[in-house]
């Protein structure tokens, strides 16, 4: 771990005068992706503007493409305050240490864009963040995320016939299968680096995903069929580790979380106006051919008693009302 290892560095080098912007520490990042998609970019403005505001030159280590594994292991490593400092992960990646926190983005909990917006610009998401620290040592300094996420399956699905006994990857958390399976499909978990494989070997059909990610990791080479479900609009928190947080002064600390929010508010509108245009792009480019659903307002009519009892089960219900309130 190399937090504070730069220090010492730094105080061997001011011996030169010339020598102040040598790197003060090293932070390391990890995204799934290279640094021309959302989450990476917005990763490298947190650096940037943790600089900006610290007057600082801190070393932004972060390593793309998956190079230090898939977001559950990001989320182990935050948790254990090893290997790295800072990622972007889905809500549903946190369940295994509070089973409220998909809750975040579930399929179908936002009405629209705007919806969302006013949702991450509110402070109603607090509670989560709260269990996140408390039982994963994890802080959210942000939020990223604004990809609308759809059905990516090797055969075309329009309509709820289509869909019925459908065999797709869904992300780990329980919520994800339930809500799927209420929708007549048949979900399982699979890690997200199997998934590709997974398409073309028959253990599925397909995915769900958003634009962003569906261009960056090819899934159309073997599922071309997008269905516009349009079931969920992410939420991708700016997780750092409690322990890496722990060792900053009280003025970093404060730095962090004001360039956390705005790398967030950055990432957000990148990616959500980015993700209509993506999906045209591959649609003029022959890679998919995008279907509407016919009955997407059945979708809605049978998730939402999955969300309610799922809520109730958690005693979260005053904060799925405050979500779908907003
Ligand atoms: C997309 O690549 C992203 O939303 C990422 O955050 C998720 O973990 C991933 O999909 C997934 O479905 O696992």
């Amino acid at each position: 771990k190399k937090l504070l290892q730069g220090t010492a560095v730094a105080g061997a080098l001011a011996i030169s005068a010339t020598a102040v912007q040598a790197a003060d520490m090293t932070f390391r990042g990890a995204s799934l992706f290279d640094n021309e998609h959302a989450y990476s970019k917005t990763l490298i403005r947190f650096g940037e503007l943790v600089n900006e505001y610290s007057g600082k030159d801190i070393e932004f280590d972060l390593r793309g493409n998956s190079e230090l594994g898939i977001e559950p292991d990001y989320i182990n490593f935050l948790n254990q305050g090893v290997a790295i400092d800072y990622a972007i992960a889905a809500p549903s990646n946190l369940a295994r240490f509070a089973p409220s926190v998909p809750l975040m983005d579930m399929p179908f909990v936002f009405r629209d864009l705007d919806h969302w917006n006013a949702v991450l610009s509110s402070g109603v998401l607090k509670p989560l963040e709260d269990v996140i620290l408390e039982r994963a040592d994890i802080k959210v300094i942000g939020y990223a995320g604004g990809g609308t996420r759809n059905l990516i399956s090797n055969k075309q699905i329009s309509n709820m016939e289509e869909l019925a006994g459908h065999k797709m990857r869904v992300m780990g958390a329980p919520i994800q299968a339930r809500v799927f399976e209420a929708l007549t499909a048949a979900p399982s978990a699979i890690a997200y680096s199997e998934v590709y494989n997974a398409i073309q070997t028959g253990v599925v059909d397909g995915l769900e995903n958003e634009s962003a990610s569906l261009l960056q990791y090819k899934f159309f080479e073997v599922a071309p069929h997008v269905t516009l479900t349009q079931h969920s609009i992410t939420v991708r928190p700016i997780l750092f580790s409690g322990k890496s947080f722990a060792k900053l002064s009280p003025e970093m600390q404060e730095v962090v979380l004001r360039a956390g929010k705005e790398a967030g508010e950055y990432g957000r509108e990148l990616e959500s106006r980015q993700d209509g245009e993506k999906l045209k792009q591959m649609e003029a480019a022959k890679q998919i051919q995008v279907h509407p659903f016919a009955e997407r307002a059945k979708l809605l009519d049978l998730v939402i008693p999955v969300q309610d009892s799922y809520a109730k089960e958690l005693g979260a219900e005053d904060l799925l009302q405050a979500i779908r309130e907003k």
